[in-house]
This record gives C-alpha cells, structure tokens and sequence, in this order.
C-alpha cells in the first residue's frame, strides 16, 4: 500500500514516519510518501493559493496548481488518475471517517492519495474534478488538513499486515467486524488487585468459553451505552480555577 500525501508542510510527516509502527509498515514494504504542492507551481512566489471569488476571507488553493502537482507525480491526467485510485480530499465538510471507511481504503490494491486542505481549503474544482472522496475526522475545523491526513494514514496502516506487533491486534478490536462495530472489552493486567480493585474472576478462571461471553457482554454494554466516566464521585468539569493552578 501506498501512501501519498499533498501538503504544503511535508515536515510535518517526519516525526510521524519515525514512529516503530510506521517504520514497521515501510519495512514490510508499504509506503508513506510526501509532496510539496510548491515544488510543482509555476507561478512566482511559488504561490499555491489565491483569493476567493465573490470577496471574503483566507485563501483558496488553486485548481491548476494541484492539476500540475498532480500531474506531476503520477504523469497522468489527475482526471483520469482518481478513474483508478482513491484521491481523498482531507476537508472539515467531507464524509466523517470510521472503520468502515478506513477498511475501504486500506483495500484499495496500489494506493491511496491525501491531499491537505489549508486557509479557506481547496477551490471546489479540486474536489469536483480530481477527488474520489471528501473525509474530515471530526466535527470540528483543523488550521488544515496535515493533522487529519496523519490520522487517516495512521488508521489505514495498522491495518496493513506487518504494521503492529501482533497480528491478531487489528481484527477484534473496537469498531471492527469481529465485535460487530461495537467499541472494546475491558482489559486488565497484573496486579491482580491494586487499592482492592480486584479484577473480574471470570478473567482469571481460564475459562476460555466464559472469558469470551464475558468480553463480547462488556463490549455490547460499551456499544449500547457507551463508555462513561462522569460517575458522581468525580468531579464535573468546571470554571477554570483563576490560581491557574486547578
Ligand atoms: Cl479533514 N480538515 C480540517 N481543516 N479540519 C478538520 C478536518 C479536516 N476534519 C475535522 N476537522
């Protein structure tokens, strides 16, 4: 799997393509590349935006500019290219990421392309002409899409064979088919008990039969009512404390 991002601040992905996982995932043979939208614009400055139409705030990033960066990689029409690939553009407006979708994209045989929004975003034709997919994470405005493209790139490679430590961790884990798209059991480790918060016997039983009801329970509770901590023992969000010290 392959994949490619447009960003205006590529750095950004040098921290992240450092992490184990994802060096795990290079070294099994996938790929995380980065392209600059600048080193393909032929207008002076290296300028990638512009004004929007019709007046109003921020900038747009140009259709022609990403039709050259586009061209540019994959030497092909960007029209033609997303006839074949999954071109994503990473947009607060667009289709709201979860599992079902990050398993569409992982599935896809080549590759995948992200391209980061920036100022007001991406003139529409970019979308219209050149895009597959309009994904945002959440309902809520990223300064663009670099944070947002990480997180899709992320998702899709843990679920790549090679990617995570063990690989069994990708199958029945929250959301996923396996737990019919409920969010995951409880976990617990040694020490047994700790402040005499014991854990669940069934867990220690060896029971294998019992431990798997008890787990696909726990994770239907989690799917029917969610995971809530506001228990009345703990103290609810309040005015922020003007020590600064909470
Ligand atoms: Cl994909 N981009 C931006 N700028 N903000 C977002 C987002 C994307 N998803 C949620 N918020």
């Amino acid at each position: 799997m392959q994949v490619d991002v447009l960003t205006l601040f590529p750095e950004w992905f040098d921290w992240y393509r450092d992490q184990r996982h994802v060096r795990n995932a290079l070294a099994a043979g996938h790929e995380l590349r980065t392209f600059n939208p600048r080193d393909h614009t032929v207008l002076s400055g290296r300028q990638v935006d512009d004004t929007p139409f019709g007046g109003g705030a921020g900038m747009v990033l140009r259709v022609d500019v990403m039709e050259r960066a586009l061209r540019g990689i994959y030497g092909e029409d960007p029209v033609d290219l997303r006839t074949h690939r999954r071109v994503v553009a990473l947009t607060p407006g667009g289709r709201v990421l979860d599992d079902a979708l990050v398993d569409e994209l992982a599935a896809e045989p080549d590759g995948i392309t992200l391209l980061c929004g920036r100022y007001e975003g991406f003139d529409e034709r970019i979308l219209e002409h050149f895009c597959t997919d309009a994904v945002s994470i959440g309902q809520y405005v990223l300064a663009g899409g670099e944070l947002a493209a990480m997180v899709v790139a992320d998702v899709v490679l843990r679920k790549l064979p090679g990617t995570l430590g063990h690989e069994d961790s990708a199958v029945e884990e929250s959301f996923s088919a396996a737990l019919e798209g409920d969010p995951e059991y409880p976990h617990y480790t040694r020490p047994a008990k700790h402040r005499g918060w014991a854990v669940p016997d069934v867990l220690l039983s060896g029971h294998h039969e019992q431990i798997r009801r008890w787990r696909r329970e726990r994770s239907r509770e989690r799917g029917d009512a969610g995971l809530r901590l506001d228990r009345a023992d703990v103290a609810p969000p309040g005015p922020p404390d003007p020590s600064g010290e909470r």
